[in-house]
């Protein structure tokens, strides 16, 4: 296929400036350089998966002809709102997690003079999405359905969002309440809806289609963004900084990633005493020793397993469906995330 990267990067730079030139906001200099400074550090920076997903699952969706100029465009601007999405969530997470880096460059809210505004930075990012809508949907037939879409799913994040958080809490940090359930439960909505049905949700509507009649598709692609963040939990703590271009902080947030759940499934009694007393604190001796309990139980080799196995697991419902162009577009998919380093 195609390399899609550089149309989809100009698509960028005119949605941009359509935000910069919004009639509904007088505009200042000062105020348009910040919004543009805040969108040039927020958006673009990323692996744009989700973004470029949308194109490439339209392709495969209307089959055996070249997409017109106009549908390269449409289906570059949802990507980009899905990319608008995501540096949404990820400039409040970083607040919300005390990260410190984010795609190789301090979080946004790091930088000297944005602190906190990057709260309503973060806010005005969400709320370009609906303005990108707006302006290049308006009048199409599934417009009513693309926004319902975007509404639902960022509920949908938020409430996962919501657990991840409050599973943390001071005063109630409680490791026996951890198990794979409540993990699952986690990281299908904060993370699976708006990175992986989203994108082909949104080429579905564009092609026509009618999402009640997907929700196979949406199960599928839900297993999927488990698996991803299943991933994401894993190299948080053995990826390379460099190469994923964050510093992992799962371990002293207290949080219910899917290492410390399989820790605790096949710890011993001492091992969970070290548990216990080792997570979720900020100093780095407690948190180094969570990590050399996880290379004793070899949580390397724990994850390669689950790894093939959901890859299995994936094929071969991909392979029960059957349109062979919703196949191709979920195979695609894995393909680009299967044996992820970042
Ligand atoms: C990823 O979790 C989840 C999100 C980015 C959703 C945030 C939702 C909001 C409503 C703000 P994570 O914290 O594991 O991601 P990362 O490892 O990239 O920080
Ligand atoms: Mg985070
Ligand atoms: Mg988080
Ligand atoms: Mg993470």
């Amino acid at each position: 296929m195609a390399d899609l990267r550089p149309k989809f990067l100009q698509v960028y730079s005119v949605l941009k400036k359509e935000l910069l030139e919004d009639p509904s906001f007088e505009f200042t200099d000062d105020s348009r350089q910040w919004v543009e400074r805040m969108l040039d550090y927020n958006v673009p920076g990323g692996k744009l998966n989700r973004g470029l997903s949308v194109i490439d699952s339209y392709k495969y969706l209307i089959e055996g002809r070249e997409l017109t100029e106009e549908e390269i465009f449409l289906a570059s601007a949802l990507g980009w709102c899905i990319e608008w999405l995501q540096a949404y969530f990820l400039v409040l997470d970083d607040i919300m997690d005390s990260s410190h880096t984010r795609r190789g460059q301090p979080c946004w809210f790091r930088l000297p003079k944005i602190g906190m505004i990057a709260i309503n930075d973060g806010v005005v990012l969400r709320n370009h999405i609906p303005r990108i809508l707006r302006n290049h949907f308006r009048g199409k037939p599934y417009y009513v359905d693309l926004l319902d879409l975007f509404n639902e799913v960022e509920f949908q994040t938020a409430s996962g969002q919501m657990i991840d958080l409050i599973t943390t809490l001071e005063g109630e940090k409680d490791l026996s309440k951890y198990t794979l359930s409540l993990h699952r439960r986690i990281v299908q909505y904060k993370t699976a809806y708006y990175s992986f049905y989203l994108p082909v949700a949104c080429a579905l509507l564009m092609s026509g289609e009618n999402l009640e009649k997907h929700v196979d598709v949406q199960n599928i692609l839900v297993e999927m963004g488990t698996y991803f963040q299943v991933q994401d939990d894993y190299l948080d703590c053995f990826g390379d900084p460099e190469t994923i271009g964050k510093i992992g902080t799962d371990i002293e947030d207290f949080k219910c990633s899917w290492l410390v759940v399989k820790a605790l499934e096949i710890c011993n009694e001492d091992q969970k005493k070290i548990l216990n007393e080792n997570y979720g604190k900020p100093d780095p001796e407690n948190v180094a020793k969570v990590k050399a309990l996880y290379n004793e139980l070899n949580l390397q080799g724990v994850f390669t397993e689950y790894e093939s196995q959901s890859y299995e697991k994936l094929i071969t419902a991909i392979e029960a469906h059957p349109s062979k162009s919703v196949q191709a577009v979920l195979k695609s998919f894995l393909g680009k995330i299967y044996k992820r380093q970042k």
